[in-house]
């Protein structure tokens, strides 16, 4: 599994993610998670091109559900809110989601999220359609550690 896992990473990282005139996917990332807890993802989506497009679904075989969330500090509280009818991204313009801001929520795992493995996240767009993405699983410092 791990080695399969890594392997696909060097595929990744050998396939430049540049294309004009289309969604690009920069930087995605997970942080590792505990036995029973959701993951959260994170990446960088960049819309090259000249109209807008809506991130509508995200699915993948190692969750039992994948939402597209996003924290926001209500009166003081951080608070994840399900966006439900996706998220658009304007034309020539990105989605990023960061800790504390959008994220993708991994939930019902099969098993947590271990540094140095690599899943294989499905993105539905509106306009660009389907597009595959591997999203490694990266040691984070404390203090970072926000509510997702
Ligand atoms: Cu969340």
């Amino acid at each position: 599994m791990k080695i399969i896992s890594i392997a696909l990473v060097l595929v990744t990282l050998a396939l430049p993610c540049f294309a004009d005139n289309a969604i690009e996917i920069h930087q995605p990332w997970a942080r590792p998670s505990a036995p029973g807890a959701p993951a959260a993802g994170f990446m960088l989506i960049l819309n090259r091109t000249g109209s807008a497009d809506t991130l509508l679904d995200v699915s993948g075989s190692f969750a039992k559900r994948i939402e597209l969330h996003q924290s926001l500090s209500v009166d003081g509280v951080m608070k994840m809110v399900h966006q439900r009818k996706g998220v658009s991204i304007p034309a020539g313009g990105e989605l990023l989601l960061k800790p504390g801001s959008y994220h993708l929520m991994f939930m019902g795992l099969a098993q947590p999220f271990v540094v140095g493995e690599a899943y294989a996240v499905t993105l539905s767009f509106d306009q660009a359609g389907v597009i595959e993405v591997l999203v490694p699983v990266i040691a984070v410092e404390h203090g970072t550690d926000m509510a997702h």
